[in-house]
């Protein structure tokens, strides 16, 4: 037995296939924010209870994220990243997707560009959340360089979930609050001529309906394959919790190697980060504090019991 056959589950004589990993893995590459609950903090927890293998590269290690705190310290783990992806690739490690958040510098993005070439198999999911900013600013750490970065880096991406903010970096356009769901239709293909086959895009605003009580937010994904669009709308909450787009992208991806589909996947990744916000929204924590995850993991366990996906094209 070579190296590369330590991880996976046998060779299957019928279909002549080497079979995935038994339970799916990822190499998930995000920063270890020690308070506030996100990125890693939020992603290691959703993917385990999912039943899938989180293997974490901490890009950087901070006491809290970003938003709503001052001095926060933080240590860059560049160099780490580089000798970690050497040392797993030398192991000859097997991943079923490769999932990277928060990224501290251009150079960071080299090394998982590196790490997805040496290790990437034909079926290898490939997922980048372009973790840039929020409401139409970017977060502390990231530079006008990153932004410019982050174009090509998605390149190298199966799907990519942005928010309505970060599509806007990506396609250099201006960011405004009056950014609708028809202008969100119409930067999907763009998005994805970057080279992702699939664009998931969340927070947009979704068109007024003087019928309902709350304003409505959705989440709109286009796949290149059959040229189609899914729409997942859900009410929105007027509270931002920093770390909701990091369960939302964790929960996708987790579901997409259970096996379910885009809009399936869409679907449960919305309900899971809506009845996290719900869950945290009735008390009254600073928001910085971010979503009480630990109240609703479990419901991961269970199947999607009620889908609301729309196909919009
Ligand atoms: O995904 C949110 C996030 C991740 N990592 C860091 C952050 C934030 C948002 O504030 O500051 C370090």
């Amino acid at each position: 037995m070579n190296n590369n056959d330590a991880n996976i589950r046998g060779f299957d004589i019928t279909v002549k296939k080497i079979v995935r990993n038994s339970v799916p893995r990822v190499a998930a590459i995000n920063d270890l924010s020690g308070f506030g609950r996100a990125s890693l903090t939020v992603a290691i927890p959703i993917l385990s209870s999912m039943e899938v293998q989180a293997c974490p590269i901490p890009t950087a290690v901070l006491s809290t994220h970003t938003t709503g705190f001052k001095d926060y310290c933080m240590v860059d783990m560049t160099d780490f990243m580089r000798d970690c992806v050497s040392h797993w690739t030398s192991l000859g490690l097997s991943f079923d997707a490769v999932y990277s958040g928060f990224l501290g510098s251009a150079k960071q993005m080299d090394i998982v560009s590196d790490f997805v070439a040496a290790i990437k198999r034909n079926d290898t999911l490939v997922v980048i959340d372009p973790v840039m900013g929020d409401d139409g600013k970017t977060y502390g750490p990231i530079t006008d360089d990153m932004v410019t970065r982050m174009r090509s880096f998605v390149g190298i991406a199966d799907l990519i979930t942005p928010n309505i903010t970060e599509a806007a970096f990506l396609l250099d356009e201006p960011y405004s609050k009056k950014i609708d769901e028809q202008t969100v239709i119409d930067w999907l293909p763009r998005l994805s001529d970057m080279g992702p086959g699939v664009v998931v895009v969340t927070s947009v605003p979704s068109p007024k309906d003087s019928g309902r009580p709350s304003d409505r937010t959705s989440v709109l994904a286009y796949d290149r394959n059959d040229d189609r669009v899914w729409k997942v709308a859900c009410d929105y909450i007027p509270a931002h919790y920093p770390g909701t787009g990091d369960a939302f992208a964790s929960v996708l991806v987790g579901s997409i190697l259970k096996g379910d589909s885009l809009p399936l996947a869409l679907d449960r990744a919305v309900q899971f980060t809506t009845l996290a916000i719900r869950a945290t929204f009735g008390y009254k924590m600073p928001t910085r504090d971010g979503i009480m995850l630990e109240r609703v993991l479990d419901t991961l366990r269970s199947p999607v019991v009620m889908s609301s996906y729309e196909l919009v094209r």
